[in-house]
């Protein structure tokens, strides 16, 4: 691979040098710095202040031990990460993540990623991410609450209101924001919008639990009403049955579409009738069970075990909500032989750059997760609004501003796209227009 401008190109090898084995990371930047070379034709002072430079090393990385004690009476311990990754436009944000599979390049990936989500959503918010390898799959909720009272006893030195206001991802839910925001709290002696994602008796916002994947529906909404089609009548597959998966089921069932896959990481169900999601809410929120009890409940449905087969299913619409890099060229072929006609992506970089080049090269509508999946944190900005004026919006209020954002978002994104003659790459675009306000804050505020 080679860059057209010799100086991302050298930018580019530093970060591979820099952050070696972290894969994931580089697949972020490289991603972020293909679009942004002919914006750096017509805007070099960003390359000679320094702002590309900066752009890519994080404003800082926190790293710790994370001890507990199980329900055995053994000490476990854990990794605990923070990476504040920008602030120029704002008081880091961006959530945690727990999951056995964390490590550092996850979460510089995710932070990285998030500078730019967080600017397209126009609030002012900076990006950052956070978590742990911590596993909360099998734990009891005892163990999980003196796992989250051990992070944020760390994590507690590093974070407030004004500084850096985490918030859910992969493995953090309502029990986690609640147990984490109890010991803040308790260590703090205050009461504050220090996370988001909060409870709604203690601060937390309404359609922040739906957000994410309302969110996507309404991007993908606007996208296909700007190409002359609508959800309505259409066949989804989605993949993932967490917070956003949920969610996003819900609204394209609501938009008149027909859900008919879901999955998890041990496989996915596929319901031809369209997928039961009060069921679904049942097993995986109540119950925290997996998947394939579905088909315990409706005969006529299939479990297959293995998630990637989620993509062989014939449909529409794709909107992959599970995790990074779940879909790749070869899954992106068989979509298209299929004659999927979009792909928006709830979850952060599920597809791979070769997928998404091959669906942008098959004229599939793409929209990236940076700008589809920007719902979720621009309801925690909205949430974190509410906390500071201690008053809180209705459902349908934040509703509306959400819809409101997420058309925001589709038409900036498309509209940089098209500046820069690259038209309907909302990739490009949504990275580009995602840059050019913490880009041009950056420049502002100096070398710092
Ligand atoms: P949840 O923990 O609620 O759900 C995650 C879902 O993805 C589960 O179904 C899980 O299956 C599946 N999954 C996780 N890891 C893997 C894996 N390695 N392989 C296959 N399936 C996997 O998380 P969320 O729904 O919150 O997050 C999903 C995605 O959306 C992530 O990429 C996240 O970063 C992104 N996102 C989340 C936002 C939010 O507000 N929550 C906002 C924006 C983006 P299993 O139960 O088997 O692990
Ligand atoms: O990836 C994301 O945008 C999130 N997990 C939500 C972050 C937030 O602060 O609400």
């Amino acid at each position: 691979m080679s860059f057209k401008n010799q100086y991302i190109q050298d930018l580019y090898n530093q970060v591979v040098k820099r952050n070696a084995g972290e894969p994931e990371f580089h697949q972020a930047v490289r991603e972020v710095l293909e679009s942004l070379e002919p914006v750096l034709e017509v805007h070099p002072e960003y390359i000679t202040s320094g702002v590309m430079a900066r752009l890519v090393e994080p404003d800082r990385i926190i790293k710790f031990r994370v001890p507990w004690v199980d329900d055995h009476g053994v000490v476990q311990v854990n990794r605990g990460f923070r990476i504040q990754f920008n602030k120029a436009i704002g008081p880091y944000k961006g959530g945690l993540r727990f999951h056995p599979s964390v490590y550092e390049g996850i979460i510089k990936f995710l932070g990285f990623e998030q500078i730019f989500k967080n600017s397209l959503t126009g609030l002012p918010i900076g990006g950052a991410k956070g978590g742990s390898d911590f596993d909360p799959k099998g734990k009891s909720d005892a163990e999980v609450m003196r796992f989250c009272q051990s992070f944020m006893t760390e994590l507690c030195k590093h974070i407030a209101a004004d500084t850096d206001v985490p918030a859910g991802d992969i493995g953090v839910g309502a029990r986690e924001i609640g147990f984490l925001y109890g010991q803040y709290s308790r260590i703090r002696n205050e009461f504050s919008g220090v996370l988001t994602g909060k409870g709604l008796t203690y601060g937390g916002s309404l359609a922040r639990t739906e957000a994410t994947g309302y969110g996507l529906c309404y991007f993908t909404e606007e996208m296909l009403n700007d190409h002359g089609t609508s959800f309505k009548g259409k066949t989804v597959v989605i993949s993932g049955s967490g917070n956003v998966a949920i969610y996003a089921c819900q609204k394209a069932t609501q938009l008149g579409a027909k859900v008919v896959t879901m999955s998890d990481s041990n496989g996915y169900i596929y319901d031809k009738n369209g997928i039961d999601l009060d069921l679904i809410k049942q097993i995986k929120e109540k119950e925290r069970k997996r998947i394939k009890e579905y088909v315990n409940y409706h005969a006529d449905a299939e479990y297959h075990e293995g998630c990637k087969g989620v993509w062989t299913v014939k449909c529409d619409i794709a909107l992959p909500c599970a995790t990074q890099n779940e879909l790749d060229l070869e899954d992106a072929k068989i979509l298209v032989a299929n004659g999927v006609m979009a792909v928006s992506e709830g979850a952060n970089m599920p597809s791979t750059i070769e997928a998404t080049q091959y669906f942008i090269n098959n004229n599939v509508l793409f929209g990236p997760a940076k700008a589809a999946n920007a719902g979720g944190v621009a309801t925690s900005a909205l949430e974190m609004s509410q906390n500071s004026m201690r008053y809180s919006w209705t459902f349908e209020e934040v509703d509306q501003k959400l819809h409101n954002i997420m058309i925001n978002i589709y038409h900036n994104a498309s509209s940089a796209a098209k500046r820069f003659g690259l038209e309907g790459n909302l990739v490009a675009g949504a990275n580009i227009a995602g840059f050019l306000k913490v880009a041009d804050a950056m420049y502002a505020e100096g070398v710092v």
